[in-house]
């Protein structure tokens, strides 16, 4: 059976930023709710999470938290048809020096 998946970002997270390259290069289209403009996600995010923290994916209705592990489970829930593909660079560009905005 299908899974039920939403992306929780903000746009200027570099973490978020990091899921969403991973998606790109792999071709991978998820429902995005991004939490700046949208206070019901964000609302959505701090009770069913249990904190505001993104990137959150939600699997089923459950939270999946840190950018490297939505990877890895993108990684296997998308892996087959055109392959993972990590850009390691990519991702350590994003990594150095990344600062967070305030929530
Ligand atoms: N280790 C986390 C870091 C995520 C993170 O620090 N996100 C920031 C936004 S850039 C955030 O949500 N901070 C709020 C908090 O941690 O309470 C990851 O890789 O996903």
């Amino acid at each position: 059976m299908e899974q039920k998946l939403e992306l929780y970002i903000m746009p200027t997270c570099p973490y978020c930023r990091k899921v969403l390259l991973y998606m790109d290069q792999n071709g991978i289209d998820l429902p995005l709710r991004d939490i700046t403009v949208d206070p019901g996600s964000r609302d959505f995010l701090k009770r069913e999470g249990g904190k505001v923290q993104v990137p959150c994916l939600f699997i089923d209705g459950k939270p999946l938290y840190e950018s490297d592990d939505i990877i890895t489970y993108l990684a296997e829930a998308f892996d087959g048809a055109d392959g993972a593909v990590i850009d390691e660079e990519a991702r350590e560009r994003l990594d150095d020096g990344a600062a967070c905005p305030l929530l």
